[in-house]
This record gives structure tokens, sequence and C-alpha cells, in this order.
């Protein structure tokens, strides 16, 4: 079974993160997603995402094409996800292109093209000007 592995905060889900998804799924027969909690995306990214992880997580989660689940809490956890996962190939949007690297000595490492046009930063300045 090939397993493939991906990263995001997934806060108001879109369709660029179904896009991702979708293409991650498709390059394995096992797709894992670590979504990053409230606590990393806070004290690491400086971010504040409308949904709670819980939501966020459970929302990923009831897509059809998404095996698993996990926390995202550090941004070293990587190597140890692909081994205790048995992940074949990492991938993540071109946006991150060349920062995984390093999980290159551990499993396949792809960049797929971002979605053009769409992002949860332009979802909330869309709301908050035209809705
Ligand atoms: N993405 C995309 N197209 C978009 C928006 C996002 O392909 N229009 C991809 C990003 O490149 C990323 C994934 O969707 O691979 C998740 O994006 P975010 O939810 O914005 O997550 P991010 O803040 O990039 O956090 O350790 C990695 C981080 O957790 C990723």
């Amino acid at each position: 079974m090939k397993k493939v592995i991906t990263y995001g905060t997934c806060d108001l889900f879109h369709y660029g993160h179904l896009e991702i998804l979708r293409r991650a799924r498709a390059m394995g027969d096992y797709l894992v997603v670590a979504v990053s909690t409230d606590e990393f995306n806070w004290e690491q990214k400086q971010k504040r995402s409308v949904y709670p992880y819980a939501h966020r997580a459970a929302i990923v989660e009831a897509i059809e094409f998404v095996d698993e689940v996990i926390p995202e809490n550090t941004w070293e956890q990587k190597i140890e996800d692909a081994r205790q996962h048995d992940i074949d190939v990492f991938v993540m949007g071109s946006d991150w292109a060349g920062t995984f690297d390093d999980l290159k000595q551990y499993c396949e490492v792809v960049y797929l093209p971002r979605t053009e046009g769409i992002s949860s930063t332009d979802v909330k300045l869309d709301v908050k000007e035209n809705h």
C-alpha cells in the first residue's frame, strides 16, 4: 500500500484545500492529513484559525478520500510521522517548494501547484468586504 501524507491548517476549508488533498490521494492508496493544532498555529505561525482544531480535523476527516487525520503539533514531527506511518510520499503545495527537502531521505517529496485565486485569507477578506 502506497501511503501519502500532507500537512495543513485547513481553516475555512475551501477548494484549494480539496484540490491538494485530492491530488495527494491520487499519488497513492492511503492519505494521512496532519492538521495543525490551535497551539501550533499560534505559537509557530502566529495564526489564529477561525475554526478550532476539532472542527478543522472533523471536516478533513469527513472527506471520502482522506483515510486518517493526525494533529500537527510541531514543525519537526514530519520525519517521525514519515517513519511511524510508513509514508512513501510527502506532498505539499508549491508555496512550500524546497522547504521540506530534508524529508527526501525518508520518502518521496512532491510539491504540487497551488490552486490559484483562493486562500483562507482571501475568504476572510471577501466576507469582511462583500458580505
Ligand atoms: N493550498 C493550495 N492551494 C491553495 C491554498 C492552499 O494548494 N489555494 C495548499 C497549501 O500549499 C498547503 C495546503 O493547501 O499544502 C494547506 O494549506 P493551508 O491550510 O494554508 O496550510 P499552511 O498554512 O500552508 O500550513 O507544516 C506545514 C503547514 O502546516 C502548512
